[in-house]
């Protein structure tokens, strides 16, 4: 099995022994205990259709469903002839259980500025929203696609879409123009929704600009709405571009959601897989909402008066379950914040939590990690008493960074979750309740409800306790991914066709004892850089792109603050010199900042077998400083690897 994920990690891991125990009055006021999770997970296995009706029945239908699951592998239907609709279940549903004064977002702007929106007041801007959507021509299946900045608007925007039962599908405001452009052709987008600009540091990210690039080669692009987060001042193209305060001033706020096929595509996200193009996740209606409706509801032990804040942007799969969808269907008060967590200071989480008394903080282990190294000084200066839960989400958390979260940002009266899922699981698969199971620092834990995870062979033979494998899932959930948008033979192999009839998840696990699984990294070619997925294959296809690079390989090192950093092995095209600044200019432009190598090394050659394949291998063990390990003699030339080690990382 070869790993990704940062050796220090996982030995780190690997000696972990320490338990820690729910906080006594967390544990006292919990929603659920010991006993009614394993009473529940039982059921949920034996008894799906039960468990899921029961669950599925807190949330409202238009029609009922006739059968929880229908599953022809690999396509699953859930909550069959079912119709429902996810925005008014988050809204609509809300106000009518007398929420419609209660906050439902508050959120805070890079420079300071704060808007709230109760249920009611979000609900009327959404119907608003929708309407302009119907004005302009946008229909149900429709795909819209958002390239916003964290702003309320893309909140709406995605409730808007949801609502008329458009397909959402929200690039990363930091993706470069060929990464948005790619993705508006990928899913034939008719809408375009971004703004002015963004700010990030203080900065200004000129979004429009970016997406008049990108949308110059969309054939299916009719309209541009653009927000004003800024200034205003933008070119517009006339009959394409629409502001979207005009519109949305001239829409009224009189609709009623559509009735929607449970297994109506919700939206597409898109992210990173083995190969150089980006693969569109597909999610649909049904399954998606109760599934983040439940997870929300048990993994974060939620309460009425709960300020919940997950600090993913909408641009990645946990803001669109945890930020976004998960917190309006349970009626909670959720923050969002736009910008940088060391804008202006490494402080600034720290008065965000105090100044809107959050109570449950889910975050990531990059940005843990980072606070880790600025001290206990910063977060010692606010007020975190409001909080009683933190979650962790994204990649592997090495147990010091968890237990300084734990110790210093919950002064030990917060229970840790550590959450592992993926863009495709939807919501979030193992993690153990708080208050209900002791945490056990790098371990993500139990598998929520109807999650049947085991760690597997290559062949797919079970393993036993602390014996390390794939980590595959051996039965359909709600929330599982529907199929690989436009390339359905794709989703069937990456995900069904590696081991037979179950689920790949493309990482590696062990299980313990105690049931806990530790999930330690990838076991393909994707990268883990600050908890954001990186496909190895799609910056070599950007890096064979630029003029001055023949050949090119990619791999991860590790990385204390981001997990993984990445590393690019490169060769000059005869008669070029390779300039490190203008590479790495070249993959902030093709794909985004995320992706810039942190080191170049330029060689003459790589380290291939006779039969022409790069051993990767090699290169990782380079990269990190390593000896070289294994057996080099089916090399062409061992030779080169004596060169790679001797040159400077650029
Ligand atoms: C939600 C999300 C998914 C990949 C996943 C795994 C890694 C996420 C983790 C974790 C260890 C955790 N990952 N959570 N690894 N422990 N708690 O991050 O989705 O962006 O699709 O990434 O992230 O490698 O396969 P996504």
């Amino acid at each position: 099995m070869t790993s990704h994920t940062t050796s220090s990690n996982i030995d780190n891991v690997l000696h972990e022994t320490r338990v820690i125990e729910p906080p006594a009055q967390f544990a006292a006021a919990a929603n659920l205990s010991r006993e009614d999770y394993e009473r529940l997970y039982r059921q949920s296995l034996d008894d799906p259709d039960t468990f899921w009706a029961e669950v599925a029945g807190e949330l409202t239908w238009m029609q009922p469903w006739t059968q929880v699951l229908d599953w022809q592998e690999p396509h699953v239907k859930w909550f069959v002839g079912g119709q429902t609709n996810i925005a008014y279940n988050a809204l609509d549903r809300q106000v009518a259980l007398g929420r419609g004064d209660k906050r439902a977002f508050i959120w805070e702007g890079e420079d300071g500025e704060v808007r709230t929106f109760t249920y009611a007041e979000l609900l009327r801007e959404v119907k608003r929203a929708a309407n302009m959507l119907i004005s302009l021509g946008v229909q149900s299946g429709d795909r819209v696609t958002l390239y916003l900045p964290l702003i309320p608007e893309a909140a709406i925007a995605m409730l808007a879409c949801a609502r008329i039962g458009a397909v959402h599908s929200v690039v990363f405001g930091g993706f470069s123009v060929s990464a948005l452009s790619d993705r508006l052709n990928d899913a034939q987008s008719k809408l375009l929704i971004t703004a002015d600009a963004g700010y990030r540091k203080g900065a200004l990210v000129p979004l429009k600009a970016n997406a008049d690039a990108a949308a110059q080669n969309v054939p299916s692009l009719e309209h541009m709405l653009v927000v004003c987060r800024a200034d205003c001042d933008a070119a517009m193209q006339p009959g394409r571009d629409v502001w979207w305060h005009d519109a949305l001033a001239a829409a009224s706020d009189g609709h009623q959601a559509a009735s929607l096929d449970s297994e109506h595509p919700l939206f597409i996200l898109y992210t990173s897989g083995s190969t150089g193009k980006p693969k569109g996740v597909l999610h649909t209606t049904g399954g998606y909402m109760v599934a983040a409706s439940m997870t929300m509801q048990t993994a974060f032990d939620l309460k009425e008066d709960d300020v919940f804040w997950c600090t993913a942007d909408v641009g990645w799969v946990t803001g669109h379950s945890y930020t976004v969808y998960g917190p309006l269907l349970r009626g909670a008060t959720a923050v969002m914040y736009e910008g940088a967590p060391n804008h202006p200071d490494w402080g600034r989480f720290w008065q965000i939590v105090e100044k809107h008394k959050v109570s449950i903080l889910y975050t990531a282990p990059t940005a843990i990690r980072s606070f880790m190294r600025q001290g206990d000084g910063y977060p010692n200066r606010s007020d975190l008493s409001s909080l009683r839960l933190l979650g962790s989400v994204g990649e592997p958390i090495n147990p010091e960074a968890w237990m300084w979260y734990f110790r210093v940002i919950g002064g030990e009266r917060c229970p840790v979750i550590d959450t592992w899922w993926q863009t495709e699981t939807g919501t979030i698969m193992l993690t153990t309740l708080p208050g209900a199971f002791p945490g056990k620092p790098g371990s993500a834990g139990l598998p929520m409800f109807g999650v049947e995870p085991a760690i597997v062979t290559r062949e797919g033979t079970e393993l036993g306790p602390d014996e390390g494998g794939y980590l595959i899932i051996k039965r359909p959930w709600p929330s599982m991914l529907r199929t690989v948008y436009g390339d359905d033979e794709r989703y069937r192999k990456t995900y069904w066709g590696e081991i037979p009839h179950v689920y790949f998840a493309g990482d590696g696990a062990r299980r313990d004892a105690d049931g806990y699984i530790t999930v330690v990294g990838r076991v393909d070619d994707v990268l883990n850089v600050s908890g954001h997925r990186l496909g190895t294959m799609e910056i070599e296809s950007v890096l064979v792109a630029h003029p001055s690079v023949s050949e090119a390989a990619v791999v991860g090192r590790p990385d204390d603050l981001k997990g993984e950093g990445v590393v690019a092995f490169v060769t000059p095209q005869s008669g070029y010199v390779l300039d490190p600044a203008a590479i790495r200019a070249h993959i902030t432009r093709e794909i985004g900042a995320l992706a810039r190598p942190d080191a170049i090394v330029v060689a003459d050659a790589l380290p291939k077998t006779r039969s022409g394949k790069i051993m990767r291998r090699f290169l990782r063990q380079i990269a990190a400083g390593k000896e070289i390990q294994g057996d080099t003699s089916t090399l062409e030339d061992p030779s080169v690897l004596e060169r790679l080690q001797a040159a400077d990382l650029l």
